[in-house]
């Protein structure tokens, strides 16, 4: 065995997000989303859960703490729900909000744990909604107001900030395949949303900037390692696509000011312009301290001519592993993907701002949650970010997720992703063994190779 060690000032932590631990869904005057009104929606959600009371984490706030503490985390990720500190979006102040947010700050830093704060995880105002949401340019304005309200509250004590997680998946999922909130079935209006997420996260970098803090502030992006099945042209160029698809859309624009312009062309094909104003692909690269990665699964891809979705299949290895998600366990594209990030795109700061995995956890007759797969696959992507430091990656840091259990969007508590097991009858939460193993893992800041 040999011993991996981090470097010194590695970041260890641990991701949530608000709809899916906070609950108290109507409490102190928070105001409704789209993810409370779509998980009201029949249908949309498995078994109808809600994030009505989840992991009561909105209560149970310090107990959680106390347990990150616990485990020894460096850095906890979090996310602020909008509707708490404008329940309209716009307009009026909750001050309720900002107060609840305020105590669970305070008590980290006593804790000695970093907050690193997400400021949108998806829980867009219904309010916004009603006027079109992120399809509607207004919408970045006042989005850019709410992080204004939160930089100039905690932009002080607050280390780290992140404008929006997972565009692709607010903008595809959200609006064009509608298995998530507000649920449309609609591309074109897709590429908008994503056109203006981007836009707004450039604003939003460029008025904390304005403010000049001293913390840091980035994007997070959800990225697949994407790979031809064989190395025909065909299969290539089904890899090609897919890339622009999930990463490049995204990172091109970030950090080139253009989007990929293969797949560009075929969407004006298909369904014309989308609104781009003079001047956006620069606010768009407003320059940002470091990139988010959430890395889960690799894609692997085929050409199919009789395939809808530009002649490309995905393909499911038999032999590979798969998680409760019937995501492939795929270590080696997170150490492919850091490089190609790297090489191809920026050199600065990178964090994994979310790893990790869903499996079918259960409490034993000994009380322990015995995840040994959880344990392989976290010991496995950490090996592999750790070769990638090695190879010259600025890696700054990694935050699991989750920390513990919880409403996984569409298929609700069903996937249970925690490092700590939730009891969703009692709220009762139990340290999985892979949450003794990343205690001794940030302990010795090293792993076991
Ligand atoms: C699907 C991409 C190609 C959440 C997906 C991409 C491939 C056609 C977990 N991350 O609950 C799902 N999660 O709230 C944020 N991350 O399709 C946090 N990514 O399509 C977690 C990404 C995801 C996905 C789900």
């Amino acid at each position: 065995m040999t011993k991996l060690l981090f470097p010194k000032d590695f970041i260890w932590g641990a991701a949530t997000a608000s709809y899916q631990i906070e609950g108290a869904y109507q409490e102190d005057g928070k105001g409704e989303s789209i993810w409370d009104r779509f998980s009201h929606t029949p249908g949309k959600v498995e078994n109808g859960d809600t994030g009505d009371i989840a992991c009561d984490h909105y209560h149970k706030y310090r107990e959680d703490i106390a347990l990150m503490k616990e485990i020894g985390l460096d850095s906890y990720r979090l996310s602020i729900s909008w509707t708490r500190i404008l329940p309209e979006g716009k307009g009026e102040l909750n001050q309720a909000g900002l107060d609840f947010y305020r105590k669970l700050i305070n008590e980290l830093i006593d804790a000695g744990i970093e907050p690193a704060i997400t400021l949108y995880h998806w829980d867009l105002p219904q309010a916004l909604q009603e006027e079109g949401g992120w399809a509607n340019r207004d919408t970045i304005k006042y989005f850019v107001e709410y992080a204004e309200i939160l930089f100039k509250e905690f932009g002080d004590i607050v280390p780290r900030w992140i404008t929006h997680n997972e565009p692709w998946v607010v903008a595809f999922m959200g609006n064009s395949t509608g298995e998530h909130a507000p649920g449309f079935k609609d591309h074109k209006l897709a590429l908008q949303v994503a056109h203006n997420l981007l836009v707004s996260h450039g604003l939003a970098v460029k008025k904390f900037r304005e403010l000049g803090l001293s913390a840091e502030i980035g994007i997070t992006l959800n990225m697949n390692s994407v790979y031809p099945l064989t190395d025909s042209k065909k299969d290539q160029q089904a890899a090609e696509i897919m890339e622009d698809y999930i990463n490049d859309w995204f990172l091109d624009p970030l950090y080139k000011g253009r989007y990929p312009e293969k797949l560009a062309k075929m969407y004006k094909e298909k369904y014309g312009e989308i609104e781009i104003e003079d001047g956006d692909m620069d606010i768009i690269q407003e320059k940002t301290d470091f990139l988010g990665i959430n890395y889960y699964t690799r894609a692997l891809l085929k050409h199919n001519p009789d395939s809808d979705f530009f002649q490309i299949d995905h393909v499911r290895p038999e032999d590979s592993e798969y998680t409760a998600m019937d995501w492939e366990v795929y270590p080696k594209g997170l150490y492919d993907l850091l490089i190609k990030l790297n090489r191809e795109y920026t050199d600065q700061d990178l964090y994994i701002t979310e790893n990790g995995a869903a499996f079918d956890d259960k409490i034993g007759e000994d009380g322990r949650v015995d995840d040994k797969k959880r344990i392989d696959f976290l010991k496995n992507h950490f090996i592999s970010a750790h070769k990638a430091i090695e190879d010259g990656v600025p890696l700054k840091g990694y935050y699991v997720w989750s920390l513990m259990d919880n409403f996984e969007w569409a298929f609700g508590y069903n996937k249970r992703f925690g490092i700590i097991h939730v009891n969703y009858d009692t709220c009762e939460r139990t340290l999985k063994e892979s949450a003794h193993w990343y205690k001794e893992v940030i302990a010795n800041n090293s792993v076991e190779a």
